[in-house]
């Protein structure tokens, strides 16, 4: 992502796993500077500074980057106003699909079915649809990814920052603690959740969808979701009813998708 982007680039990182990554301040793991705000603020902050950047002629690009508990819950106020007010940022989520830096609590982003801590027998609700509440801002990009597939991550990244305004990036993030699978299994369990249509990869340009390659072929023909939750010890034991409306959502949402890039809904 920050290859991508470039060196004349500021992150704006709110309470995440991403804080502890980048270090403390004044020091940082990261080669431009990044600002850790507090929780709830990643984008109205990003709003600020992307204005001073702007009043002094400088195309500096702003990048939130907040995790799915930063984002679909306690950060969508900040995220909604900034969308609303056009702010010229990209913000980018990366879903491990939990509060993973405070012990794997469950979220919006959680999917039903999952156990966390907060959620031992199985999440009781459906995974929060960001994208689409997102797109009911009309921002000129926005797009899904995955850190299974880089080359697309980059090229999403890239194009998301040549465009002025507000630009949203939804990047399913696997965590091996959280979601219990061995960490060399991490790029199989990003790939398994394209591959079931379980997570779409898609692009949304000024509102006109572009499914992008890799899950093209989810949609002619998706690998059983049994494949992409076995390996995970979040779903173990979960209820048949749970996986029944997981398979239905999915068989839903690739039908939806087919059709709106067809455009025949
Ligand atoms: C106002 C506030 N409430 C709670 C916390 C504690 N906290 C820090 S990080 C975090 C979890 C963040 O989850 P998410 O945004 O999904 O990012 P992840 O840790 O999964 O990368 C929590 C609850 C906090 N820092 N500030
Ligand atoms: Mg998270």
């Amino acid at each position: 992502m920050l290859k991508a982007a470039g060196p004349d680039s500021v992150l704006v990182v709110p309470a995440c796993c991403t804080s502890v990554i980048q270090g403390i301040y004044p020091n940082t793991a990261m080669n431009i500077p990044v600002y850790n705000v507090a929780f709830a603020t990643a984008a109205a902050s990003a709003s600020g500074m992307s204005a001073a950047f702007r009043a002094m002629g400088k195309k500096t690009n702003v990048i939130c980057y907040a995790g799915d508990g930063g984002t679909l819950d306690i950060g969508i106020q900040a995220l909604s106003g900034a969308l609303e007010r056009g702010t010229d940022f990209l913000y980018i989520c990366y879903d491990n699909e939990a509060y993973g830096n405070t012990g794997m609590q469950r979220s919006g982003g959680t999917p039903l079915g999952a156990r966390t801590t907060t959620t031992p027998g199985g999440k009781t609700d459906l995974k929060k649809d960001i994208d689409a509440i997102v797109a009911a801002h009309e921002p000129p990009y926005q797009a899904t990814a995955c850190a299974a597939y880089p080359q697309d991550l980059y090229k999403k990244v890239q194009k998301a920052l040549s465009f002025r305004g507000p630009t949203f990036i939804h990047v399913l993030a696997p965590c091996p603690p959280g979601w219990r699978y061995p960490t060399e299994k991490s790029v199989e369990m990003g790939k398994l959740a394209v591959k079931s249509g379980m997570w779409i990869l898609y692009e949304r340009e000024y509102g006109k969808l572009t499914i992008s390659a890799p899950s093209k072929a989810a949609i002619r023909k998706p690998v059983p979701l049994e494949e992409y939750l076995a390996p995970q010890g979040r779903f173990k034991g979960i209820d048949a009813k749970s996986l029944d409306t997981l398979k239905q959502r999915i068989e839903k949402n690739l039908k939806r998708f087919a059709a709106e890039e067809a455009g025949v809904c």
